[in-house]
């Protein structure tokens, strides 16, 4: 079927921007947070926070990625638990705010793998979720709290996320 258009560039940044805000806003400042992409289109969107931050702030935050494979063979198929492959975190998360970034939220199966790598890794103080796209259909009591764009689908539907650093081009469309 047909691809519409759910955001276009400016949207996207527009959704990043309010983000970085809103984690400001609900941290108090940026001293206490790091920021965790998980591969591959929550790193480049992690990235970007941490660059409208330091704009914002004028100050850095560690942001590190964490790569979790997800074992099955097509994309319809989503029983199959992710597993986490890698992680590159060179920095200190005890006692951090510890903020996972994903392009969509689905079944929830990704974050909680995320939450168990994290865990392994030292002791956060807490851990909250950003993502770009949350389109439903929760399998695990997971929630973002940052939201880019919540679109409801059915499981049928496929969100294309698209950004210049892994694509070439910023935009993220549905389709059946
Ligand atoms: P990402 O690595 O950038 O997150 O899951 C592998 C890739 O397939 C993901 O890219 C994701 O964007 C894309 N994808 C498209 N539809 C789906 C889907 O329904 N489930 C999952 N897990 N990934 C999807
Ligand atoms: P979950 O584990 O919550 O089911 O799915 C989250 C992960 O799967 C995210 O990393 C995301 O990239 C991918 N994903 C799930 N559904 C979609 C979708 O419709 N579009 C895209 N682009 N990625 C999806
Ligand atoms: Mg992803």
């Amino acid at each position: 079927r047909e691809k519409a258009q759910l955001m276009d560039e400016k949207a996207i940044g527009r959704a990043i921007t309010r983000i970085s805000h809103e984690i400001i806003e609900k941290n108090k400042g940026v001293e206490e947070i790091v920021l965790v992409g998980i591969k591959t289109r929550g790193v480049p969107i992690a990235n970007r926070i941490s660059k409208k931050i330091e704009q914002i702030e004028g100050a850095g935050v560690n942001t590190g990625e964490l790569d979790i494979t997800l074992y099955r063979d097509d994309l319809k198929k989503v029983d199959v638990d992710p597993v986490l492959n890698g992680s590159n975190i060179p920095f200190d998360i005890n006692d951090k705010i510890v903020i996972l970034v994903d392009d969509v939220l689905y079944t929830g199966r990704t974050v909680r793998s995320a939450l168990d790598a994290v865990m392994d890794i030292g002791r956060p103080r807490s851990i909250q979720l950003g993502v770009l796209v949350d389109r439903g259909h929760r399998e695990l009591p997971v929630r973002a709290d940052y939201v880019g764009k919540n679109v409801p689908t059915s499981k049928s539907e496929i969100i294309s996320v698209k950004l210049a650093e892994t694509d070439g081009e910023d935009s993220v469309t549905i389709k059946e």
